[in-house]
């Protein structure tokens, strides 16, 4: 299964390879953000969208989740915040005439950075089966064709409702609603590539799938840990948090196989002061550990005050809050008694005394907290990772007080909020419950497919209809070859996009684009009348409202909430139970969420707040963990050294810092000091040195699976400080080395972060011409 490079990317020879950055963002990072927005939107347009970002009477920042922290300073947005805004409020569009013009096969010969450069879309396309171009459909037709093959189905379960996390509460409770009124819970979405470790972890020790940590309690802390993240890139305005927490006295340890620019060191663009002079070191201290290490890491360190404790009794363990509060310690602290230190040291590639110095600091610490991403969560043993950090911070009362918790940082915009809404494959009783009796039917009670079980699901042909509520499902799941030809087996693939991608070029038989508002637009009901607001929940558990202020993008674009609703009045005709037409008022769905999901009531009122509201969270409020044992649990987890076959390297896929998951802005890498190219892979010299290689080089990479050989090809190598025996190198063009199957036990979140390849030095000139 070998891929070539799409026909845009196959001409790198712009690439330029810079060293890295030591600090993140200043005024390199001001410019950038206006010089990005200025190309897609213009100067005016410019100024009157920034204005809004994240103002408490504008619109969420379509980027990340970070949340905005009660007092908000008059530009509280970032670069990559900007980059969002711009490439959503972009003035290009894709008309009907640039339909005509390109044949399916020809957009799925194109890069997704051009596709995405294309503009937004303005129309339902309609692709009839047998034809190779998409033609304009009326929204009537388009909703009549996916009723029609909806109602075709032997089962409601051969269908799949994919959602990516840009979706608003409004929207996934409604589509959810749709789905399981439909009769499956075949909810697939992108937290099952990405946080889906970490709910699996904490709702199993803690009794909650979500973060226990607020803003304040950042602020609070004495100690935070920076595990498997790269916020200067990706959660940029954590940087201000971060440098916050440290002028009240907190300390900073990374734990990253890279050396991260803006863990190192940070210039804040919202102050004065940020933009000239040296900025902040951020990371006291930086563990560069081997991809796959923490779960030894944890281990260690919890070992170590377990030692500390015997050395010192009452000193160390929070006997009150382990007695009280928790399950299992006495078990899990036996087992880690027998940890074996070479094991540790072969795991994490650290050797004892760095571990031993980071354990002073968590015994100088009265409240700790811990944050992590990607880096934890796509590991074959994420889960048991993620449960170790759980172990960690229990064992010294580190849960659910002020300046300490668990810290999982969420990557879209509203990804925890869509889970909260019911978009999950597998709901719990209660929640499924709780829709009987808001609506009188009843919901399928079988879980439903994954993003992973979906694939397997389109391949074996057992689905048949797939829709996606946003996202590029075919560029951002792994195995892309596997993932492109399962896809285009489907009967009917029906996509909600903003923007064009490679979804809509590798489609079903039969497919659809239905074109619908960003969070920048004005969203009008069908009536007329004033805008309407949606509501998004942050990484920290905070609701606020979302209003777009600018005209959309074209005048035939429908929000989320109304081709939902349309399309369940399509197929559900006069519904007993649902009423669909009521839903063109939020209010009513607002209604409805606050009767079914808790923490929501007098949602209406409350999402009319200045700031929003904070939804409770047991473990944070009151240090009640609603666990299968009523207490947080301690567990034990079996360290199982990640070995790599001789010659190999550990590979792990991460964004550039031009990027937003599959959109890609442009081809630098500013902190990694690349520019105008991405096929990189990031390998340590030493590394180099000792396959015969050098910086320069070009290489493909191979991934190896019992069911075969995967071929990235055309790579250029570059030598760069990562921790020995791993490599780097960005997705999704590396995605087609991720076996399907190779997935996170319990959670099947595809390994992402620990593929084992070998560089393969390429004999023929890029192009393979
Ligand atoms: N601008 C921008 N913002 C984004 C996104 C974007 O693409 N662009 N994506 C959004 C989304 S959906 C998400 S989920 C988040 C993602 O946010 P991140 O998780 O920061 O994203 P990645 O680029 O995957 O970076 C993973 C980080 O973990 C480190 N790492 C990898 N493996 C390991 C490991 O085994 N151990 C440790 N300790 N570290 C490891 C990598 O070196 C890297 O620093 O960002 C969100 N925000
Ligand atoms: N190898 C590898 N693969 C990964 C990852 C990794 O680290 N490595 N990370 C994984 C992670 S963490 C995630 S979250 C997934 C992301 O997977 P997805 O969420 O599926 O992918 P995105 O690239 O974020 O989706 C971008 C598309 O969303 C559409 N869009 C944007 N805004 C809106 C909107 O407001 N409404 C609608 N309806 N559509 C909109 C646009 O058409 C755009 O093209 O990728 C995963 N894949
Ligand atoms: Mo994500």
């Amino acid at each position: 299964m070998a891929r070539k490079a799409p026909r845009d990317d196959v001409n790198e020879d712009g690439l330029e390879v810079g060293p890295p950055k030591e600090w993140a963002a200043g005024i390199p990072g001001v410019t950038r953000s206006l010089r990005a927005a200025n190309a897609q939107m213009g100067v005016g347009r410019t100024l009157r969208t920034l204005a809004v970002v994240n103002q408490k009477e504008g619109f969420d920042c379509p980027g990340c989740a970070w949340p905005e922290g009660g007092h908000r300073s008059p530009a509280e947005f970032c670069e990559n915040g900007a980059k969002a805004v711009a490439e959503e409020a972009t003035v290009r569009r894709v008309t009907r005439d640039f339909f005509a013009g390109h044949t399916v096969d020809d957009l799925a010969r194109h890069t997704d950075y051009w596709l995405g450069q294309q503009g937004r879309l303005t129309e339902p396309m309609h692709r009839p089966e047998g034809s190779d171009h998409y033609v304009p459909v009326s929204w009537d037709d388009a909703f009549a064709i996916i009723a029609r093959e909806l109602r075709a189905l032997d089962s409601p379960d051969e269908a799949l409702f994919y959602t990516s996390g840009r979706t608003s509460n409004e929207a996934a409770f409604a589509y959810q609603l749709l789905v399981r009124r439909f009769g499956t819970n075949n909810l697939p979405d992108c937290s099952n590539m990405c946080h889906e470790s970490s709910g699996s972890a904490l709702n199993e020790t803690l009794g909650i799938g979500k973060g226990t940590v607020s803003l304040e309690d950042l602020y609070q802390a004495d100690l935070v840990f920076v595990v498997g993240q790269n916020p200067g890139t990706n959660h940029p305005r954590m940087l201000s948090a971060l440098e916050r927490a440290k002028r009240g006295g907190a300390r900073i340890i990374a734990v990253n196989p890279l050396p991260e620019a803006g863990l190192l060191r940070f210039k804040n663009p919202q102050k004065a002061s940020g933009l000239v002079g040296k900025g902040t070191t951020l990371a006291d201290r930086f563990l560069q550990i081997r991809l796959n290490g923490d779960l030894a890491l944890f281990q260690a360190m919890s070992l170590l005050l377990l030692e500390a404790e015997d050395a010192a009794p009452g000193t160390v363990v929070d006997r009150d809050f382990v007695e009280t509060h928790t399950h299992g310690f006495d078990k899990w602290a036996e087992d880690l008694r027998s940890l074996d230190w070479a094991e540790v040291e072969e795991a994490t590639g650290l050797d004892r005394p760095a571990v031993e110095d980071a354990v002073r600091e968590v015994l100088g610490a009265k409240s700790v907290i811990v944050c992590w991403a990607m880096g934890l969560t796509q590991h074959k043993n994420s889960v048991a990772t993620i449960r170790e950090v759980v172990n960690f911070l229990l064992l010294r009362g580190n849960v659910g007080r002020p300046g300490a918790g668990v810290c999982p940082v969420r990557g879209h915009s509203n990804v925890q909020g869509d889970r909260t809404m019911g978009i999950y494959e597998r709901p719990p009783a209660w929640f499924l419950d709780a829709l009987r009796a808001e609506f009188g039917f009843e919901p399928p009670r079988d879980p439903g497919f994954d993003t992973v079980e979906a694939i397997r699901a389109l391949r074996s042909e057992r689905a048949k209809v797939f829709v996606a509520m946003g996202g590029n499902f075919v560029a951002a799941t792994p195995d892309t070859a596997v993932t492109e030809e399962a896809m285009r087996r489907a009967r009917l693939t029906v996509q909600v996009s903003t923007k064009l991608n490679r979804s809509h070029a590798v489609c079903g038989r039969e497919a659809l684009i239905l074109p619908t508002l960003g969070r920048t637009e004005r969203d009008v009901a069908p009536g007329g009348g004033a805008g309407r607001f949606v509501t998004v929940e942050d990484s920290m558990g905070m609701v606020h409202a979302s209003r777009g202020n600018l005209p959309p993008a074209s005048g035939d674009l429908l929000s989320e909430v109304d081709i939902v609703r349309r399309l369940a009045t399509e197929l559900f005709g006069a519904d007993p139970h649902v009423p669909w037409e009521r839903f063109a008022d939020y209010d009513v769905i607002r209604d409805r969420v606050s009767r079914v999901v808790p923490g929501f009531e007098d949602f209406n009122l409350r999402a009319r707040l200045s700031g929003g509201f904070t939804l409770p969270n047991a473990p944070r409020d009151e240090r009640r963990f609603p666990t299968a044992t009523g207490k947080a649990n301690f567990t034990v987890n079996h360290l199982e050294v990640l070995r790599v076959p001789p010659g190999r390297l550990l590979l792990q896929t991460v964004r550039s810092h031009d990027q937003y998951n599959t959109t890609i802005y442009g081809m630098d890498d500013r902190y990694r000091g690349i520019r105008n190219g991405r096929r990189v892979v990031f390998v340590h010299a030493d590394d180099l040195a000792e396959r015969g290689l050098a910086d320069g080089d070009m290489v493909d990479l191979v991934s190896e699976w019992p069911d075969g050989e995967r071929r990235a090809e055309s790579f250029r190598a570059v030598a760069y400080p990562t921790a020995r025996g791993c490599c780097a190198a960005y997705f999704p063009e590396t995605n087609v080395l991720v076996p399907l199957d190779s997935v996170a036990e319990t959670s099947n979140t595809p390994t992402s972060k620990s593929v084992v390849v070998r560089l393969v030095r390429r004999s023929t000139p890029p192009d393979g011409s």
